[in-house]
């Protein structure tokens, strides 16, 4: 593990043109047909890191599209994902989390001492429809004291933040409630150090969908989150879902003129605020995602540390969109990717 500051990452990383061509000489491990970087540099500096990461054992492109464990082969789902149809007709569904200690890699060869839920970071995306009950067994195979803190309607003596709440050390809880309201939420560990322990990767996306379903769309969980790497209260890597650079390397696919709908959540710490900007094009925002009116029309939109926003757009032509933080420093730093918008008929 080398020590990095947020500007020799940068260095380390290759960002120039001469350690580019040095690195891209070694064989690419685990290389899946990574994009050129030809195209997407200028002068001298070519833009983010090269190689690939290990995608076997988390893969930011199956994660966009994955809830309740749909990502995980059927055999094994059960073991972590069971729902139930009650007789009123909503479900129960319930979860099994497990905090766990886990090395991960943040960027191609860049790794990071994480706290995770059931091995990643973000955890699990929990989807469910308003009215659902939810139930989460929570196991903490970790090295500290854990907790699991929603974000929505629930008991105080669920909500995983006071001193009594704290399931220790190979111990477990369960968290059971009504899933409302809906919307784009988030839960994270509530331990302190707070700070400490989101930013180790204790957090992932809780999305709830309204009675009335919205339109169909091709939906996306995106998860605004930086990593401290040197444990200086400052971030060196930024990213979407963790691998800084990886839709740069993996273009989000998406159809010309189809409904794209991104649920948006920032839990980026030490910095106040964050941002999601995209080229070429304008989205509709729904703040909290916890109500059917547009909020906003706009290609940038900002969050604080724990909003979310539900974006809603359809690309108007075939192409490769850039979408990035417009902190200019947290883009070249990894938050950085493309869509790549095809035609399907
Ligand atoms: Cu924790």
């Amino acid at each position: 593990m080398h020590a990095l500051t947020r500007r020799s990452w940068l260095k380390f990383a290759g960002f120039s043109a001469a350690a580019a061509g040095l690195l891209r000489a070694k064989p690419l491990r685990g290389a899946q047909d990574p994009v050129s970087m030809a195209g997407m540099s200028h002068g001298a500096h070519a833009m983010g890191p090269v190689g690939e990461a290990d995608l076997s054992r988390f893969d930011p492109t199956t994660f966009l599209r994955a809830w309740n464990f749909s990502d995980v082969a059927p055999e094994d789902r059960a073991r972590h994902y069971r729902e139930t149809v009650r007789p009123d007709g909503t479900k129960l569904r319930e979860y099994d989390l497990v905090a766990v200690d886990r090395e991960i890699e943040i960027a191609p060869g860049i790794f990071f001492p994480a706290w995770t839920f059931n091995g990643q970071v973000p955890g699990p995306t929990i989807r469910a429809t308003e009215g659902d009950r939810i139930k989460v067994n929570f196991y903490n195979q970790g090295s500290h004291p854990h907790t699991i803190h929603f974000h929505g309607w629930h008991h105080p003596s669920m909500d995983g933040s006071m001193p009594e709440h704290q399931v220790q050390v190979g111990d477990r809880f369960v968290y059971e409630f009504d899933a409302e309201p809906f919307g784009t939420h988030l839960y994270h560990c509530h331990s302190s150090p707070l700070k400490r322990h989101i930013h180790k990767g204790m957090y992932g996306a809780f999305l709830i969908d309204p009675r009335t379903p919205r339109p169909a769309a091709d939906e996306l969980i995106m998860v605004m989150n930086g990593f401290d790497t040197n444990f200086d209260a400052d971030n060196e890597v930024y990213a979407v879902n963790t691998l800084a650079n990886h839709y740069e390397r993996h273009p989000i696919r998406v159809e010309v003129g189809r409904l794209v709908r991104m649920h948006v959540i920032n839990v980026t710490e030490f910095d106040l605020i964050n941002s999601l900007h995209l080229h070429g094009m304008f989205f509709d925002v729904y703040r909290t995602g916890t109500r059917t009116i547009v909020d906003d029309h706009t290609d940038t939109v900002m969050m604080c540390q724990g909003e979310r926003v539900m974006l809603e757009t359809r690309f108007r032509y075939p192409g490769r969109f850039m979408c990035h933080a417009h902190q200019s420093e947290f883009a070249e730093l990894g938050w950085m990717g493309l869509f790549e918008a095809v035609e399907t008929r």
